[in-house]
């Protein structure tokens, strides 16, 4: 039997509003890894959306967490960090990075700051800084089409997104990156959106998409890296990654759709994940 792998899950908890660590535990649990979290912040809801959540900044934790899965002698075959509290924070998962990691230990970032064009609150120039950072540390980054334009200091362009376009961001986060970029959120032509990934070594590139859904969908960033950074994580091809991890988006925002669920709940994935169960034991099956 192949062996279990393990990530640690790096994100915020929002109560309410599935996004963060609230879908990746269940995403990578289902993608058939196990996950341990180590919470970033901890919010009543996410910040899209809602008036006046709470906030509590978990920095003081997450050394000491750290640090003593480390003493435990707990191993970990992805570190996969999504949002975070602040820039500083940042600097501290890199100290944390290096406390857990391995020679075979797989690092995964999403650099969560931004969407439409816009930082989400609490977020600017800083956090970029911090993200280009840590994104050089990584293997894997799955930023969307607004932090890649601001990663790369390139004008945000809503889509349809040209050719031109794409390769020039694919090209200039490479300069950032130098292992797996995907990019979410791309629309190659007006009725169409999904993620376009690439390995900068190999120069193996992929396109999945999906016929536009009007409007914003919470946390579907968020579930798509969790599946993403899962099965690369467990070793399959890029192009399938990408693809059934696109796929479990894309279910999430027909049932979420569908039924109606306001869209600052997040998106109905609960119904979508035996599907995606079944294809992730497909994909290795193989
Ligand atoms: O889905 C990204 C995300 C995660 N965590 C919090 C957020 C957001 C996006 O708005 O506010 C707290």
């Amino acid at each position: 039997m192949e062996d279990l792998k393990r990530i640690a899950a790096v994100h915020d908890i929002s109560g309410f509003g599935k996004c963060s660590l609230t879908v990746a535990l269940p995403v990578i649990s289902a993608s058939g890894v196990e996950c341990s979290c180590l919470p970033t912040a901890l919010l009543s809801t996410h910040t899209g959306g809602f008036e006046g959540y709470t906030f509590k900044d978990l920095s003081d934790e997450m050394l000491p967490i750290a640090k003593h899965w480390k003493k435990e002698n707990v191993t970990f075959d992805g570190i996969y960090s999504g949002y975070l509290a602040s820039a500083g924070q940042a600097e501290m998962l890199e100290e944390i990075i290096g406390i857990l990691s391995t020679e075979k230990t797989k690092i995964i970032v999403d650099p969560v700051m931004a969407d439409n064009g816009k930082y989400y609150s609490h977020f600017g120039d800083e956090m970029c800084r911090a993200f280009r950072r840590l994104c050089g540390k990584a293997h894997i980054i799955t930023p969307n089409i607004t932090e890649a334009s601001l990663l790369t200091d390139m004008p945000y362009k809503e889509g349809p997104h040209d050719r031109e376009y794409i390769e020039q961001l694919a090209k200039r986060l490479s300069g950032i990156c130098g292992g797996i970029i995907a990019i979410t959120g791309v629309s190659p032509e007006k009725n169409s959106v999904g993620v376009y990934a690439f390995n900068t070594r190999t120069g193996e590139e992929c396109l999945s998409v999906r016929p536009v859904r009007e409007g914003i969908f919470h946390g579907t960033g968020d579930i798509f890296a969790s599946a993403f950074a899962a099965l690369m994580i467990r070793g399959a091809k890029l192009a399938d990654a990408a693809e059934t991890a696109i796929s479990l988006v894309s279910e999430s925002i027909d049932r979420t759709s569908a039924r109606g669920t306001p869209r600052r709940n997040g998106v109905d994935f609960e119904g979508a994940l035996p599907y995606y169960i079944q294809k992730v034991s497909e994909l290795f099956s193989k």
